[in-house]
C-alpha cells in the first residue's frame, strides 16, 4: 500500500506514511454552546467569544472532506450529571469563584450540565446519526470514558484533534493519546483558546523536542492531502 503523509510540522505526518480513513479518526472536542455560544460557560465567565468561534468554518470544511471519504469522525462533549455526583468539589467552587457556578442556572440552561441547552454541540458541527459522542466529566477525553475502548474497536491509530480550548481539553486529550500511543496530528486553525498567547504556546509545545505530543499543521494542508 502507498504512503500518504500530511506535511505538517515537525515531521510529515504520520510518522509511518500510513494515512487511511480505515485508521484515522477526526476528532472534535467541545465545541458546545457552552465554549462558544452567546450564553454559555465561557461567555458568562467573560471571555472573547470570537476566539471560540473562530474554528468553526475550518472544522466545518474538514468535516465534510473527511466524511466525504469515509474517515471515522467522534465528538466529544463536556459536561457534568444534573445531581453533580461526578463534579469534583474543587472545580465547582472554581467556576464559582469566577462567576459561572458549574450546575448553577444561566442564559443557556445549568452551567455545563448534560442536556441542558449549553451542554449541546453547535448546529454548525452537529454528529450524525452513527459517529460516536464521547461525554466526558473532565477535561481529558480518555479519563472516565469509553473512547479508548471505541478506538480500539474500529481499529484506529492516527488521531486528528481539533476543537476547543487548544490549551485545556484538546491539549489534554493529545497528551493523554499520545501516552497511549496514538499517533496525533492537531489542526492549528481549528482550534481556539480563550487566550490567544496560550493557544499558540499549546501549539508549541506539541513540536517541541522533535514532536513531543505529535504534530502540527494548518488544515488547508490536511484537505490539500486528502484532496490529491
Ligand atoms: C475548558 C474545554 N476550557 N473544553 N474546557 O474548561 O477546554
Amino acid at each position: 500500500m502507498s504512503e500518504h503523509y500530511v506535511n505538517a510540522t515537525p515531521y510529515p505526518w504520520p510518522y509511518n506514511g500510513k494515512l487511511q480513513p480505515t485508521n484515522t479518526a477526526l476528532i472534535i472536542i467541545d465545541m458546545q454552546t457552552d465554549f462558544c455560544g452567546i450564553g454559555g460557560y465561557v461567555d458568562t465567565m467573560g471571555y472573547d467569544l470570537s476566539l471560540t468561534r473562530a474554528p468553526i468554518e475550518p472544522i466545518k470544511k474538514v468535516l465534510a472532506a473527511m466524511r466525504a471519504q469515509g474517515f471515522h469522525i467522534i465528538h466529544t462533549r463536556e459536561g457534568h450529571r444534573p445531581d453533580l455526583a461526578d463534579l469534583p468539589d474543587n472545580k465547582k467552587w472554581r467556576s464559582q469563584r469566577i462567576g459561572a457556578g458549574i450546575g448553577d442556572q444561566g442564559p443557556c440552561g445549568r452551567i455545563l450540565i448534560r442536556g441542558e441547552a449549553g451542554w449541546n454541540i453547535i448546529e454548525e458541527l452537529a454528529p450524525l446519526a452513527g459517529e460516536p459522542i464521547i461525554d466526558k466529566p473532565g477535561k481529558g477525553s480518555f479519563y472516565a470514558t469509553d473512547l479508548d475502548l471505541i478506538l480500539h474497536k474500529l481499529g484506529v491509530d492516527n488521531l486528528i484533534i481539533c476543537g476547543i480550548t487548544t490549551d485545556v481539553c484538546v491539549s489534554t486529550t493529545m497528551r493523554e493519546a499520545n501516552d497511549r500511543g496514538y499517533e496525533c496530528l492537531l489542526l492549528e486553525d481549528c482550534c481556539g483558546a480563550t487566550d490567544p498567547a496560550n493557544h499558540q504556546a499549546a501549539i508549541n509545545m506539541v513540536k517541541m523536542q522533535g514532536g513531543v505530543f505529535g504534530a502540527t499543521v494548518n488544515s488547508l494542508a490536511l484537505l490539500k492531502t486528502l484532496d490529491a
